[in-house]
C-alpha cells in the first residue's frame, strides 16, 4: 500500500486549503474587533466648552475637533497625554483611542487670561 501519487496530491491540496483559510479567519476576527469610530466637535467660546461632557465606550477610536469661536484656547486631558492648542477662530482635529476606562477631566491649559482656568469638561469612557 502506501501513499499513491494521487492521494499525495489530495493531501497537499488539503494542506493548502487550510493555509488559505487561516488568514481569512484572522481577517474576519479582526473586523469583528475593529474599534467603533466616534466623532465629536467641541466649541470653545466665552471661556466655556460646549458640550462639556463626552461619553464613549472603552477602546472607541475618538475623532475630536475642537473649534474656537473667539480667542485661542487649548484642550488638555492629562491622563491621555492630550494637549492641543486651538487657534483663535480656528480648530484642531485629532484622534485617540479611548483605551482607559474612567472619568477624565479636560480643561484649557492657557494662562494668558484668568478665564481659561474656568474651562472644564469631562470625558467619560465606559468600561467594556
Ligand atoms: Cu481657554
Amino acid at each position: 500500500m502506501g501513499i499513491t501519487r494521487r492521494s499525495l496530491g489530495l493531501i497537499l491540496i488539503g494542506a493548502g486549503g487550510a493555509l488559505l483559510a487561516g488568514p481569512c479567519v484572522v481577517r474576519l476576527l479582526a473586523q469583528d474587533e475593529a474599534p467603533n469610530r466616534r466623532e465629536f466637535t467641541i466649541v470653545a467660546k466665552d471661556f466655556q466648552y460646549s458640550p462639556t461632557r463626552i461619553e464613549v465606550m472603552q477602546d472607541d477610536l475618538v475623532k475630536l475637533t475642537v473649534r474656537s469661536e473667539d480667542i485661542a484656547h487649548s484642550f488638555t486631558i492629562d491622563q491621555y497625554r492630550i494637549s492641543k492648542r486651538v487657534p483663535a477662530g480656528g480648530s484642531t482635529t485629532f484622534e485617540f483611542q479611548a483605551d482607559k476606562a474612567g472619568t477624565f477631566p479636560f480643561y484649557c491649559a492657557l494662562t494668558g487670561e484668568p478665564g481659561h482656568r474656568m474651562m472644564h469638561g469631562e470625558l467619560i469612557v465606559r468600561a467594556k
